[in-house]
């Protein structure tokens, strides 16, 4: 068993075309994705954030990494999912001030079901099945978003999503200045 080293990802800026693209279903397990996975973790917490997608590295893959427990001194809960789906949604809805880690500093309400049951395969290759709510419900449908190219600024209103990609676009200018 080799053993790698987790290395932090970039994480791509919108808009980028991989972001809006619909990612491709995991076909066999691999090592090499199980370090994808544990690159986006550690990449995840030191965004920080409690969830990440793989497009959102550049990778257009349908594997999604969150942690959204929040208690003070819980124990982490890790988790990697390759093809994950919902199979179940509630009628009952949330709204929740959602963000993202490739739309920063923007917050924006987006109402989503409040429960919803997720399939997907684990990192040893098992089928699993587990019905979410609060803020992991939330999550885990923003990341699935994420890999069919959806970014929670699509539920906002037109013109406020045209600012927000406009600002996004300043602000990539920017860096491209600091970089050069
Ligand atoms: O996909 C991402 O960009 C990661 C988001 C996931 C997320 C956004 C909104 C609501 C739930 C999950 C990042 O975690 S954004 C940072 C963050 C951190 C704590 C709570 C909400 C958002
Ligand atoms: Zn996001």
């Amino acid at each position: 068993m080799a053993y790698f080293r987790a290395m932090k990802r970039n994480i791509l800026i919108h808009p980028d075309p991989r972001l809006k693209t619909v990612a491709d279903p995991v076909a066999d397990l691999s090592d090499d994705l199980r370090v994808l996975a544990d690159d986006m973790l550690e990449t995840m917490y030191a965004a920080p954030g409690i969830g990440l997608a793989a497009p959102q590295v550049g990778v257009l893959s349908r594997l999604i990494v969150l942690d959204c427990v929040k208690e003070e001194g819980a124990p982490p809960r890790p988790l990697a999912m390759f093809n994950p789906r919902v199979v179940e949604a509630s009628d009952e809805t949330s709204v929740y001030e959602e963000g993202c880690l490739s739309i920063p500093e923007i917050y924006e309400n987006v109402t989503r079901p409040s429960d919803v049951t997720v399939e997907w395969i684990d990192r040893d290759g098992m089928e699993q099945r587990e019905t979410f709510e609060g803020l992991w419900a939330t999550c885990v449908q923003h990341e699935i978003d994420h890999l069919d190219g959806k970014l929670f600024i699509d539920y906002l209103r037109p013109l406020k999503r045209q600012m927000i990609t406009r600002k996004m676009q300043k602000l990539k200018r920017e860096m491209a200045r600091e970089k050069a």
